[in-house]
């Protein structure tokens, strides 16, 4: 199962909408693995087990895609490159509702682009929280100069999650062209 030779990884902090996207796009029951610290000298003192959200999805091409849900919490993060290493992208939820959501989508961007150039971004929870302009992130990545896709979405919704996917893998066609 962890072998899946496609993968893609969902990052975002807690209630982001990790677990309820591969649900949503998941051929088989999401399974929570166990991935255990490693690095004791980084990590000694954390005996605990981290919890992944494993999926799989198969494409109209026959392409079986492993779907990731990283753990949230920072001191998980020597976990990150372990998971997306071989990774065809990753897709990073961002809940609406935080207080401090640029902060969080710099601080996982900052994470993950060492990690895979190919990166989508999800807004999620929008529709709980009208008050706070949505213009935000497309007006922060410009003045980023970032060129990230932007999706607004709802975790709930097969079809959203589908799109992302969908997405990811085009663009990591089209890269795979320019460089061919
Ligand atoms: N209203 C609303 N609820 C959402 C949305 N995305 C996820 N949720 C819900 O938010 C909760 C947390 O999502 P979950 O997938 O467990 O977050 P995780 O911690 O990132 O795995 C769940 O009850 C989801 O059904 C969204 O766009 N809108
Ligand atoms: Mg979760």
């Amino acid at each position: 199962m962890i072998l899946q030779q496609y993968k893609i990884v969902f990052a975002g902090s807690m209630g982001a909408g990790k677990t309820e996207a591969i649900k949503s796009l998941s051929e088989i029951p999401v399974l929570a693995t166990e991935a255990f610290n490693t690095d004791s000298q980084a990590h000694n003192k954390m005996q605990t087990t981290v919890g992944i959200d494993y999926g799989e999805i198969t494409l109209d091409d026959g392409a079986k895609i492993g779907l990731y849900g990283t753990p949230g919490q920072a001191r998980f993060d020597f976990i990150w490159p372990v998971i997306c290493q071989g990774a065809l992208g990753a897709i990073i939820l961002v809940d609406h509702n935080s207080t401090v959501p640029l902060e969080e989508l710099e601080g996982y961007l900052d994470t993950f682009k060492d990690y895979t150039k190919n990166i989508s971004i999800g807004i999620t929870h929008v529709d709980e929280n009208k008050g706070q302009p949505i213009s935000i992130y497309r007006d922060w990545l410009i003045q980023n100069d970032y060129q990230y896709p932007l999706f607004f979405i709802d975790a709930r919704k097969q079809e959203h999650i589908l799109l992302m996917v969908e997405s990811l893998i085009a663009a990591l066609e089209v890269n795979l062209r320019a460089t061919n």
